[in-house]
């Protein structure tokens, strides 16, 4: 079946790439400048096939993505502990009956579903389920993932590994991953945020550490992150943070940022990551489509920016009103990359205001989007939004600058959409593609 595909790399080059653009011409050239080029996807939950059944796809994984859970029981009247209680088929059975046939798939993550099946050419009506079904279970993995990548235009993925999840340890600790389009991260919430009830496990193995992170333990626990380093070579590491953080104040995950993760970061001249703004659990019942937002203090990240002069901070916030704070911030710290519009920003409506802003502010100096797909062919809607989306904003601009008296080529648009899509997060992480 024919799959639509990113246009590959258009090799203008010389005087057509150099000519300058009319008015007219903009649009056009900055939809095909983004249409043609890879970009890297510097935060996902994807796994490359090393770790086996941890690393989801296919259509049952889209169906049930917490996104469309939490969507499901606005739409069924099936209790979330009815459906918890159904298997992984009839989870995805009820949300396309609820989502697809019965309603109008309208919402960004239902028409991502959509825009997916369109991609390979299947049908995306009430009655082709059985069909995408066929479909999925036909492929093996490693082609797949390479066919998706390529639809989608992305040539790097940035994995979200948790050194003390069971499963994943398990991988790293036999032979570890080296598919070369897959990258780790360091995740450290359960160190960060969950001390009281992880330490033990880095004292079972071998780390001196205790309850209240006293006397040796952030040592030890750097020792741990050492270990972890030589083991995955993370790009970074990373974080997520409720609304109510803070810093600093009197907490283990303070003590342990500023002791422990930061240090370590600037040992091995990593970013750290804080994606802040989450409030876990709302509805447990939901499970992780049980999670919403807050609006958090902006002070935290101006006191860490200011303090670890010496850090590099990759920094997402969840609440929209966070947003102009944490571009305003970028402007006085260059140690402050803001990057994404993350979970429930990630609407075009959202994603239009928010890139405009930062692009008014900050130029090109920031990391517009990453896909947080948590099942493989996620990240060919997810691209497919995130292009179709920038491609007025950016074109705007240019008007703008056009208008103002200034000379647009295809040159400066690709020199742009390269630092936007790639170069940014390149420079900061040291990660050498291509
Ligand atoms: O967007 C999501 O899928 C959330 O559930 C979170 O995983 C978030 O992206 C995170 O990395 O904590
Ligand atoms: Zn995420």
């Amino acid at each position: 079946m024919a799959a639509i595909s990113v246009k590959s790399p258009n090799r203008k080059t010389g005087s057509s790439s150099a000519r300058r653009l009319k008015a007219e011409q903009i649009l056009p050239e900055v939809q095909d400048v983004l249409a043609s080029s890879e970009v890297v996807d510097m935060h996902t939950h994807l796994f490359s096939p090393a770790f086996g059944k941890i690393g989801l796809w296919g259509i049952d994984e889209l169906l049930t993505y917490h996104y469309l859970e939490a969507e499901f029981f606005r739409s069924s009247d099936m209790t979330p502990e009815e459906y918890w209680n159904l298997s992984k088929t009839q989870r995805a059975d009820a949300i396309w009956k609820a989502l697809f046939v019965e309603n109008s798939p309208i919402s960004e993550s239902t028409r991502g579903v959509i825009a997916v099946l369109s991609a390979f050419g299947l049908p995306t009506d009430a009655s082709g389920l059985k069909e995408v079904r066929r479909f999925f279970g036909a492929q093996s993995i490693r082609p797949h993932l390479r066919r998706v990548l390529q639809i989608a235009g992305v040539s790097d993925v940035v994995m979200t590994n948790d050194p003390l999840d069971p499963d994943e340890r398990a991988v790293w600790m036999r032979e570890g991953q080296d598919h070369s389009q897959f990258h780790a991260v360091l995740r450290l919430d359960r160190i960060l945020f969950g001390w009281p009830q992880h330490w033990q496990q880095l004292a079972t193995e071998g780390y001196s550490v205790n309850e209240s992170a006293s006397g040796k333990s952030t040592a030890e626990a750097r020792r741990f992150l050492a270990d972890w380093h030589k083991r995955m070579r993370p790009l970074y590491m990373a974080v997520s943070l409720p609304d109510s953080f803070q810093f600093p104040d009197e907490s283990l995950t303070s003590k342990l940022l500023s002791e422990t993760v930061l240090p370590s970061c600037r040992e091995f001249g990593l970013p750290m990551s804080l994606m802040i703004g989450v409030r876990r659990q709302v509805n447990p019942r939901l499970r992780l489509a049980g999670d919403a937002v807050g609006k958090a203090d902006m002070r935290a990240v101006e006191n860490l920016c200011r303090t670890f002069s010496d850090n590099r901070f990759l920094v997402s916030v969840l609440s929209r009103e966070n947003q102009h704070e944490l571009a305003v911030y970028a402007r006085k710290f260059n140690n402050l990359m803001p990057f994404g519009c993350w979970w429930f920003l990630n609407n075009p409506s959202i994603v239009q205001e928010i890139t405009r802003e930062r692009i008014e502010l900050l130029g090109t100096s920031f990391i517009p989007q990453h896909s947080d797909a948590r099942v493989l062919e996620q990240v060919i809607y997810k691209w497919q939004n995130t292009r179709r989306t920038l491609a007025p904003i950016l074109a705007d601009a240019y008007q703008l600058l056009h208008a103002d008296g200034a000379e647009i080529t295809r040159q400066k648009i690709q020199r742009d959409v390269n630092r936007l899509f790639r170069g940014n997060f390149e420079k900061w992480t040291g990660l050498r593609t291509g």
